[in-house]
Parts: C-alpha cells; structure tokens; sequence
C-alpha cells in the first residue's frame, strides 16, 4: 500500500485527505478539514489564501503523522489565480472568482474577438468570472507581473519553487487552446494579456518538483515528491466517477456548483455546444469534459447564511427535512440566471424569479428550500439532456459524485427530473481521484481511466436512485427553458 495525501480546496471547503492504495484496495482518511470561501476587504471579494497554505502544511504534517506519505498532490476550485514578479514573490492577494470587477468585460473583450471565435479557440463557455477577463480587470498589474499561477500550482510553487500549469486548470481559463494542448498566446496578446505570463505546460501525472528543504523541515518529513494531479477539482472528481465501462454515463460534480455533462475525446466546437454554452474542459489522460456549469448548492448554502444573519439556525439536515415534506414543484426558477452568481440575499432573488415568472414566493422554509431543489434538479435535468442531444449520445445513467451526493432529496429528484437512475458517489470524488492520479504516477498499476474508475467501483459505497413520476416538462414550460 502507498500513502498519498490529498489536498483538495472547494470552494465551501479545504480538505487534506490521506488515501491509501494498493492490493485492489483504496481508502480514505480526512485529515483536516477547514472553512473556506471568500474574505470582503475595502470593497473586494479576496481569498485568504495564505490562510489555505497554513492549512495545507497542517494537514499534510497530520497525513504524515499517521503514516509515512510518499507523496503530496493538490486540486482546487478553477479559474483564480496568483500574480508573481520577475522575483517570485506575489503581487497582491488573489482574488474571489464571485467578485463584481469582470462586470462589463465580456461585452468589451466581445467587440474584439467574438464569441465564436473565443470558443473555437478555447473550447470554453461564456463564464463572466473565466481568468481572460479577470486579467482584464487589472490590466494595470499586468506590467509588473512575470508569471500567473493558478491557485494549485501557486500552492505547489510555495511548496517545491517550481512554477508551471497543470492542464486540466489552465484548460479554464479561456487561454487554452484544447486542440493544440498549448496555451492560446496570440489570443491572450490579441486582448492585451501579455503570454509571458504564462507558465510552462503539465500534464496531471508529472512530478512538479520535491519539497523545498525549509518546508520539508519545518513539517519534520523527508523531501517527499509533489505530483501534479487533475488540479482542477472537476477533472480529479470525474477521474473517479465510477462508470461501468462501456456504459452510456452523464456526470453531475455536485458541490457549490453543479458541472453536469459528458466525457469526450475531443471537444465538440459546433454552433448549437456554443449556443447552449457548453464548455470543452481539458480531463485527466486528455480527456474533454464536455459540461456545463450549473449554479449548484451554492445558493442553498448563501440561503441558509441568510436566513442565520437573520436570527434563525437552520440545520441542513432539518431544512432538507421540511423542504422533503412541502408540495413538490410549487415554485421553480432559473438557478442559471446571473442574478444568483455574487454573494447575497437568496431568499428575496428566488422570491423576486418567482414573481418575474407569474409563480407564487415560496411562504414557508421548507417551501423555499423545496424550491432550490427542484429548481436544481430541474437544471440537471435540461443539462444532461442538452449535453445527449449536443454529442447525439443517450444517456443510461447518472453518476452524481461531490458533496451533493449526500443529498438523497437531491438525487432522488434528480433521477426523477432526468429520468434515468442516479448513482450517488462517492462524496470526495475529486480526493480520490487526486489520489489515484499521483498513485499511478508513483507506480501504482492503474493503467487508465477505466482501472481507476473500476478501483473506485469496487471499493467506495454508492447509493442507486430509480426515476419516479413527475411533471418536470410542465416545470420547464413554466420557465419556458427547454432541455430537449
Ligand atoms: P465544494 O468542493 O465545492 O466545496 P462539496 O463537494 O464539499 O463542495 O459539497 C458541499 C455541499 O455538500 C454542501 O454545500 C452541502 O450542500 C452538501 N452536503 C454536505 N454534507 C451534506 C449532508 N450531510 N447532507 C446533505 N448535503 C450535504
Ligand atoms: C468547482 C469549480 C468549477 C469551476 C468553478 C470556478 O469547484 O472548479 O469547475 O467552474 O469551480
């Protein structure tokens, strides 16, 4: 058996896991697990990223504690990224991919390339938040930055020297050309991002370097190999979604957000994937994930925040207790809508969306919370059938992994929505699949997706959800959304 540890940060939580694989078999330990998400100063949504990095090196010391690693990889939410200058040292603290500064650029970057052009070169959908136009909004730094890291590979750096991007992240960042596997330098130069900026390619499996001697001492461990993993969440959560080979499988990375779509071997760059706004994401053995973002339990979390600022404790458990007892599809809304991106008032925007739609507000609790999760459901309904139709594919299964797949209200109304079964899990997809990732790269007989996928199969617990009756077509009709 070989001990790994895991570093994987959502953007509700960091965990450090400790996985252990070997002998047909896999586990996993959480070692630490901290809040995260983000930090509003003079005006600006930051990441405490520093506060991250404390994180990490407490949990990889515990992972090390209980155990000898032989070795450390680190996934984390896209897109957000840290300036360096020509000294290595970081300009300015990153930024929180929900902060208001990209409003506006979209439209702007628009009149110089379009969008039919931005997404035949980067395969990505139209994401107000995707690092192009983020760099775009501190045009002024740009100047004196020499590298852009993304937050893994920022970790990364701070833990071994080395600089570089793992593929499956820079695949996020509307700077990546999935075709050519290179960084899309005239397109970056052509909106004013200088590709200087832009660091060394690598693939998840590759080792970035050994800890750097002060670090590997301060954790009292020996200079222990960091090994690039898919360090995009997503990427490392789909490696170990636990498909059947052969079977005709939909995903759903149920978390703060909801990436709901298929795998494919090469995107799909057609009109109808841009007008449906599909994104093409770079995947772990050069896989394409071919999804969309869907708004996910984020809004169901910022609710309950909201409803605790105004006195009341809600418990998740009890919420999804009384929203599992109020009528189903009284109210629904667009949870793609850009109203429920930024932080703030859920509960007055749903109200605010049921009133725009001729639908009446949610009056109780447990009908409001009701209507985040039908109203997901729904959107992972018209998701995964979008992405069937846009591939000519059908669709036999569900696999929901991430956090959500805790939510048996959740995936029961998602398997009724979808009308197909939903198989739930595992919850830390993404550690496990960071885990078998660097379990290869150091060795482990795990040839492909398939042997990985298969050692998740046979070893982590899953939950079967069959389809039921429901008037989900009426529901969209309501929205006038169509999925199909
Ligand atoms: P991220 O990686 O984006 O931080 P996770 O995959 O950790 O997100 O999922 C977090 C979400 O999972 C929470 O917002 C919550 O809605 C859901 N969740 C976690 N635990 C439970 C639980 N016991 N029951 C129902 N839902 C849960
Ligand atoms: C999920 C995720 C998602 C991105 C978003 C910024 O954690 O990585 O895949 O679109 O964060």
């Amino acid at each position: 058996m070989i001990r790994l540890a895991a570093v994987d940060l959502g953007a509700s939580s960091g965990r450090v896991m400790a996985g252990s694989v070997g002998d047909g078999r896999l586990s996993l330990e959480e070692v630490l697990r901290f809040p995260n998400g983000g930090v509003r100063a003079g005006g600006t949504l930051y990441w405490d990223v520093l506060g991250i990095h404390r994180e990490l090196l407490t949990g990889i010391r515990r992972a090390h504690e209980g155990g000898a690693l032989a070795g450390i990889g680190i996934d984390s939410w896209a897109v957000d990224y840290g300036l360096l200058d020509a000294r290595g040292r970081l300009l300015g603290n990153p930024v929180h991919y929900r902060d208001t500064r990209t409003d506006g650029l979209p439209a702007r970057v628009a009149r110089t390339v379009s969008d039919r052009e931005l997404f035949e070169v980067t395969g990505l959908q139209r994401l107000p938040f995707n690092t192009l136009y983020q760099l775009l909004a501190e045009e002024q730094r740009l100047a004196s930055a020499e590298t852009l890291l993304l937050i893994p590979d920022l970790l990364a750096y701070w833990l071994t020297g080395e600089v570089g991007a793992e593929r499956t992240n820079a695949s996020t960042t509307q700077l990546y050309d999935p075709r050519a596997r290179d960084w899309a330098k005239a397109l970056a130069e052509r909106v004013g991002i200088p590709a200087r900026l832009l660091p060394p390619l690598r693939d998840a499996g590759e080792r970035i370097g050994t800890l750097l001697p002060d670090t590997a001492e301060e954790l009292a461990m020996p200079s222990l190999p960091v090994v690039a993993v898919g360090s995009h969440d997503t990427a490392s959560a789909v490696a170990a979604v636990p498909a059947e080979p052969g079977t005709n499988f939909a995903y759903i990375s149920s978390g703060t957000w909801s990436l709901a779509g298929v795998e494919l071997t090469e995107p799909e760059l057609g009109d109808a994937a841009l007008a449906a706004n599909f994104t093409n994401e770079g995947g772990v053995d050069g896989t394409i994930r071919f999804l969309r973002n869907v708004m996910g339990l984020w809004v169901l979390t910022e609710t309950l925040r909201t409803l605790a600022a105004r006195g009341e404790q809600p418990e998740l458990a009890e919420v999804l207790a009384e929203a599992e007892a109020a009528p189903a599809l009284g109210a629904v809304v667009d949870l793609d809508a850009p109203a429920f991106l930024p932080p703030g008032d859920m509960p007055e925007r749903i109200a605010a969306a049921c009133r725009d739609t001729g639908q009446r507000p949610p009056r109780t609790r447990g009908e409001l919370v009701r209507c985040i999760v039908d109203s997901l459901a729904l959107a992972h309904r018209r998701t995964v059938r979008l992405a069937a139709r846009l591939t000519g594919r059908t669709v036999d299964v569900v696999h929901v992994v991430g956090g959500g797949a805790r939510n048996a209200l959740l995936c029961q109304l998602t398997a009724d929505a979808c009308e197909v079964p939903v198989l739930a899990g595992p919850v830390e997809a993404a550690a496990l699949g960071n885990v078998l990732v660097q379990a290869r790269a150091l060795g482990a007989d795990l040839p492909d997706l398939a042997a990985m996928r298969d050692l998740v199969r046979r070893t982590q617990p899953l939950r079967r959800y069959l389809p039921r009756d429901g008037d989900w077509a009426a529901a969209e009709a309501r929205l006038a959304i169509a999925s199909a």
